[in-house]
């Protein structure tokens, strides 16, 4: 395969119709044998490319936030309404905090970092058993964003596993590495019991219920009907894991490993790779680095919590930038009410000075959307907003 850069800065491309359903087989495929140059369908144009250095190993040298820390100890203890405050001045003007002290044991997290490289690391063959281009799949290994639609593919492979009900879905999960099931079933009850405590404080800081450092829900009764204010209904709602690899690139400064996007669910909670950098998120007009803290957990708002906040807390648009040096993993488990659920702002955070900002979503909306549309940026939650 032969490419020129052109004046504009885009890669001519040769690429045969054979060559282009090669790339559906993913970025570790294609580097597999090694390559030198990024080929042309993963060069973005120049206006969206990451304005990174890459001769820089350390990524994260200049433009790196400080994101708000919340102490999950403290949240559970004597310390929680001032934990409370911390946490809403977070989610409304960061969209995004570190977790630290969450209680999920070491082995857990070192669990399911082992077996993400691990299953990374198995030949191909192994791994595409699970392709599927079907976003209702419980299973699905791909790469890119959405290659279904991706004009541009980025530099990433993912395995996605819907965790919920997790006794039906669990059989369909790949049965390679031998310990992938365990860990991920392991993981995926953990940040489940994680996010809904974690809710049960998002709820209390919207003024929807009042609890105790116990967790006792003092019963300030809620008016919504299908997105009320009770933790109950987040309980039965739906969990993904997404394991992403972002295998090392020649060219970094061409490509991003995920582009600009925002979560469509309530929270995420991100476990970022240790020794490398990559997450970027935007904040004040500007993109700038996310530098992890050991054994925490990134969280951020997703579309359907900024919808059900009436715009209150936001969710903040995020990519992911790949370097010349080093692969990447991370692992993130995103939450939601039920899949056939309703999200609409809580009637109780809407009045005449505070306005219903958004349309009802549910998850048929979103998926409708990202499949009749190339995924641009915050298009989904903008198409919720009432104008
Ligand atoms: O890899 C990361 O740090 C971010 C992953 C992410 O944004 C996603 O999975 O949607």
């Amino acid at each position: 395969m032969g490419f020129a850069i052109d004046e504009d800065g885009s890669r001519e491309n040769e690429m045969t119709m054979s060559e282009s359903g090669e790339y559906h087989k993913g970025v570790k495929y294609l580097c597999g044998n090694g390559i030198a140059k990024v080929p042309a369908m993963y060069i973005l144009p120049v206006s969206e490319r990451p304005d990174i250095d890459p001769r820089n190993i350390n990524i994260a040298s200049n433009h790196s936030i400080n994101l708000p820390i919340i102490d999950f100890a403290q949240l559970q203890g004597t310390n929680r309404s001032q934990t409370i405050v911390s946490l809403a001045k977070a989610c409304q003007e960061y969209g995004f905090f570190q977790l630290i002290n969450h209680g999920i044991e070491v082995d857990c997290i070192d669990g399911i970092r082992d077996v993400s490289k691990k299953f990374f690391g198995l030949p191909y063959e192994e791994r595409s058993k699970y392709m599927s281009r079907d976003m209702h799949s419980p299973v699905r290994y791909g790469t890119s964003f959405n290659q279904n639609n991706d004009k541009v593919f980025c530099w990433r492979d993912f395995l996605k596993l819907s965790c919920h009900p997790l006794s039906e879905v669990l059989p369909s999960w790949p049965s390679s590495p031998p310990e992938l099931r365990q860990a991920v079933a392991n993981f995926s009850m953990n940040t489940k019991s994680l996010y809904l405590k974690l809710m049960e404080a998002m709820l209390e800081s919207l003024g929807l219920i009042e609890t105790t450092a116990n967790g006792i829900n003092n019963g300030k009764e809620s008016s919504s009907s299908s997105s009320s204010s009770s933790t109950m209904e987040f309980e039965d709602g739906s969990q993904l894991i997404v394991m992403n690899c972002y295998p090392s690139c020649p060219e970094p400064e061409l490509t991003l490993g995920i582009p600009p996007h925002s979560d469509y669910g309530f929270l995420t909670l991100l476990l970022q790779d240790q020794q490398v950098q990559g997450l970027q998120i935007q904040h004040q007009q500007e993109w700038v680095n996310v530098e992890p803290l050991p054994n925490s957990f990134i969280v951020n708002v997703g579309d359907h919590l900024e919808i059900f906040s009436n715009g209150r807390y936001k969710s903040v648009l995020h990519r992911v930038v790949v370097n010349s040096y080093k692969s990447r993993i991370s692992v993130a488990s995103l939450h939601s009410l039920p899949f056939d659920a309703v999200v609409r702002p809580s009637p109780k955070l809407i009045d005449i000075s505070n306005p219903r900002r958004y349309k009802d979503t549910d998850f048929s909306n979103f998926l409708h959307y990202i499949a009749s549309r190339e995924h641009n940026t915050k298009n989904f939650l903008d198409s919720r907003k009432l104008t």
